[in-house]
């Protein structure tokens, strides 16, 4: 029998993990077009929130670093980084915009290095480095690459064109090195941020009833998922970089990739 007392230990435990597990946090870098037509200044919303339930909106601190990448060469972005408040469906939270020039063909990796967040429902904080991209003209020049972060993503397919109904697949990497057995959280933009506004919108889709939807990476530190809807479609792999603390506190440094999707037509 299990004592009364432990019992209701875990069941107020169990209580405390279930809207961490029901919901998945993710770093939004966003703009809705990522193929971009005409040379000039693409606005970025920087949101961290949860995307796929169209929940809760959390405060960002200002970002550590923000910049993107394009044939190779890093281009800063920081002296563009403009606080803003999104709100949300149940609330408003800090947020930030940047501005990416985008002015030769190619892919433009944009990436952004938070703050860690700290997340007092689980006493840790959450660093979720995140990677987007733009491309113009079409041409292929830099998304394959990693960006030798702390821990990032690769795409394994074009990210800034993915059809509905094929696979994503990505590599899990830190310092470098694949990562085996990577939980990888995934999730659908529900509700694309109004660009005018910092605001919510209608969401397109509801959250899954089974709760968050995961894949695991396999020994090559790789993931594949099926596409099922066109729009932004968001992977993160959780705990999957080097640095487990911040002020004295457990810190899950995660990397987020968003990828566009698109119907055939
Ligand atoms: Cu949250």
């Amino acid at each position: 029998m299990i004592p009364r007392k432990t019992a209701l230990a875990s069941l107020a435990a169990a209580a405390l993990l279930a809207p961490v597990t029901a919901s998945a946090h993710f770093q939004l870098s966003y703009t809705p077009e990522v193929n971009i037509a005409r040379p000039g200044d693409v606005p970025v919303k920087l949101i961290f929130w949860h995307p796929f339930e169209n929940g809760h909106v959390m405060d960002m601190g200002p970002p550590l670093d923000v910049y993107m990448v394009h044939r190779g060469e890093r281009i800063d972005l920081m002296d563009s980084v403009t606080p803003i408040t999104f709100q949300g469906a149940n609330n408003s939270a800090a947020a930030f915009e940047v501005v990416a020039p985008v002015k030769r063909s190619g892919d433009y990796v944009l990436v952004t290095v938070p703050a860690p967040y700290y997340e007092e429902s689980e006493d840790i904080y959450i660093q979720q480095i995140t990677k987007a991209y733009l491309n113009r003209n079409q041409m292929p020049t830099d998304w394959m690459e990693p960006q030798g972060l702390p821990t990032e993503i690769v795409p394994l397919n074009k990210p800034t064109n993915v059809i509905v109904g094929s696979t994503f697949s990505g590599q899990v990497l830190s310092d470098g090195a694949p990562v085996a057995g990577a939980e990888v959280e995934i999730e659908f933009m529900a509700s694309e941020p109004d660009m005018e506004a910092n605001a919510t919108t209608e969401p397109t889709a509801q959250p899954m009833p089974g709760g968050t939807v995961v894949a695991v990476t396999d020994a090559n530190g790789v993931f594949t998922f099926g596409i099922p809807k066109a729009g932004f479609w968001g992977f993160a792999a959780l705990g999957s970089g080097p640095a487990t603390e911040h002020d004295g506190k457990e810190l899950s440094q995660d990397a987020v990739i968003w990828v566009r999707a698109f119907d055939m037509q």
